[in-house]
């Protein structure tokens, strides 16, 4: 096993730039190599082995239940340009839930025929959707989500009937961008003594196993705010034994007894709902193949600029996840634990934060530190839709964070690799590192993709370390169109100098890394999102697709 240490150094004669300079360690401990000692944080790589692999489907996304409030909406999935931006994000899991799920109820219209209906049979070119009528719809989503706010408000949900027509659009637009659905139901239709009222559930399954639709499932969403939101309360021993009945359903079914069951879809830990959590392992773990919680960092009604770029509020990520962390293990040791609902600012995102080139350090951050920790998935809420958090805009057009999504998926493998920052100084909090194997549909085995952020003002320069630094480097530098400040608002962004926007409806533009020789510095600009491929790095741990350490 080799053990690289590289060094990131701050030149105290330079007030514009830091220097992160590699340096080895010899078998008695001296530093070697060239490089100033003004050390701020020294980082241990070990490029042998991998620490973690997360599922292929790492950086997932959401649709909220919000947008089949009224049924039509739905239909702006078959537009043609979301399906290209979908694409680009696979493999990915896609989760249908939210708040309105659990007000929603399946109402058949239709005979179920074998080939009648919107999706029967048709092609999945066949189902684009007129250019005309997304006009229309995207101009009417504007009020509808003026309507869908005062309910959040108020906290007053109608109740939301469904058709076989919504099931059919949110196959139709997973199947044929290559995601994999994750459907969310209804938990609080309930019986007299308060369990789960399943009949609803078994008619919706009925119907899409009818169609051989492979999908798989969840029940509920936040249950610990059950209570403000329809005035019933359902504890976590009540909510496992509800998961158990649904997995037997499931297990009845020819076509879905091996579907995937997610849950409880809990809110992130605070007073009561860890012993929601608890209660649910201790009666439904068996019955479900990952456990799920919801993230997000701040209130998006009263956060700032500055909390965005806060590495203490990055870094509360860290307690969360530990917490959910070590409750599954006590109780379901080796259960995979999932981000099933995550983003910056709950209560639909900070307008002019979530939806701009600064809510990428969060996004990144949590990556990043999401899989070192031990999460093997993270949906993000939400691909297009409600609330200002999205990926893709209220006019079908992408925002930063998703741009930054695709990179992480071209660039970033599943493997994480050990890396440790040993600090000095607070300063350096501000430079966020990680890294993985690259990605090998993008990269031969043995190259490693450093993930870089720098939150601070100026520009920040890199040394590669030796190790690597015989290696040609792929940089990939995100920072927004303007300079400073401002530009952190900025809902445009640039990768190495160029402004991003899909070529048309149906292409992306090409993401080009900028090719850097060997042994060169690599810059890191002030407020920079980068992502540096060591395309012949022979890291060991990325050649071998061997055990897990
Ligand atoms: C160990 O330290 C001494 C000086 O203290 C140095 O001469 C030597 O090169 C170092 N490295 C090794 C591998 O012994
Ligand atoms: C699913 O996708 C495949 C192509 O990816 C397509 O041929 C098939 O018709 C789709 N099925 C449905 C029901 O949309
Ligand atoms: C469950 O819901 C269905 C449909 O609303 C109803 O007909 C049935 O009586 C309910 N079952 C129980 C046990 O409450
Ligand atoms: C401190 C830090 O680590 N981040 C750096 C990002 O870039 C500027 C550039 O030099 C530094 O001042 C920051 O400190």
């Amino acid at each position: 096993m080799k053990l690289v240490l590289l060094l990131l150094s701050v030149l105290s004669h330079r007030s514009d730039g830091v220097h992160i300079t590699q340096r080895h360690r010899d078998s008695n401990g001296t530093w070697t190599g060239s490089g100033s000692l003004d050390a701020d944080v020294a980082v241990d790589v070990d490029l042998s082995a991998v620490i973690r692999r997360v599922d292929p489907r790492f950086l997932s996304i959401t649709i909220d239940a919000s947008l089949a409030a009224e049924e039509k909406f739905l239909y702006l999935l078959g537009s043609p340009k979301i399906r290209t931006l979908a694409r680009a994000l696979t493999p990915a899991f896609l989760r249908f839930g939210g708040t309105r799920q659990d007000f929603m109820v399946f109402t058949p219209q239709r005979d179920h025929r074998p080939d009648s209906g919107v999706s029967a049979g048709a092609s999945c070119e066949k189902l684009e959707l007129p250019s005309w009528l997304e006009q229309r719809l995207k101009k009417e989503w504007t009020q509808q989500q003026v309507v869908l706010l005062r309910e959040d408000r108020q906290r007053k949900y109608r109740r939301v009937k469904f058709t076989e027509d919504a099931v059919d659009l949110l196959h139709s637009f997973t199947n044929c961008s290559g995601m994999d659905l994750i459907f969310g139901l209804n938990a609080l239709l309930r019986t007299a003594d308060n369990a789960w009222n399943s009949s609803n559930a078994r008619s919706l399954l009925q119907y899409c196993e009818s169609r051989r639709y492979r999908m798989s499932w969840e029940l509920g969403n936040e249950p610990n705010s059950y209570e403000k939101k329809a005035g019933i309360r359902v504890d976590g021993n009540q909510l496992g034994q509800d998961f158990t009945h649904l997995r037997e359903i499931l297990s009845e079914s020819k076509f879905y007894h091996n579907a995937g069951l997610y849950g409880p879809d809990v809110g992130q830990p605070r007073d009561h709902r860890i012993d929601i959590l608890e209660g649910f392992l201790q009666s439904g773990a068996e019955a479900i193949d990952a456990c799920t919680w919801h993230h997000y960092y701040v209130n998006g009604r009263d956060t700032s600029l500055e909390d965005f770029l806060d590495p203490e509020v990055l870094d509360t990520l860290t307690l969360k996840t530990n917490e959910v962390l070590e409750k599954v293990k006590l109780v379901s040791p080796g259960k995979p634990v999932w981000l099933g609902e995550t983003s910056s600012a709950y209560g639909g995102g900070a307008v002019g934060l979530s939806d701009t080139f600064v809510a990428g350090f969060m996004w990144l951050d949590k990556l990043g530190l999401g899989a070192r920790l031990g999460l093997d998935v993270v949906m993000r809420q939400v691909f297009v839709g409600s609330g200002s958090y999205h990926l893709v805009d209220d006019n079908l057009d992408p925002l930063p964070d998703y741009w930054l999504s695709v990179l992480y998926k071209r660039l970033v493998g599943p493997e994480v690799l050990k890396m440790e920052a040993l600090s000095n100084l607070g300063r350096s909090k501000r430079v966020r590192l990680y890294l993985h194997c690259s990605n090998t549909n993008s990269y031969r085995p043995g190259a490693v993709t450093l993930i870089s952020m720098n939150l601070s003002k100026k520009a920040a320069r890199i040394s590669a370390p030796a190790l690597v630094s015989s290696s040609t480097v792929d940089a990939f530098v995100l920072e927004s169109e303007q300079p400073g400040e401002d530009g952190l608002y900025s809902r445009s962004v640039k990768l190495n100098g160029e402004l991003l926007k899909m070529v048309d409806d149906k292409t992306l533009p090409e993401l080009r890394g900028s090719r850097l020789p060997p042994a060169e510095h690599l810059q890191l600009p002030a407020y920079s999102l980068a992502f540096f491929v060591f395309t012949d790095a022979r890291a060991a741990a990325c050649r071998q697709h061997g055990a897990v350490r």
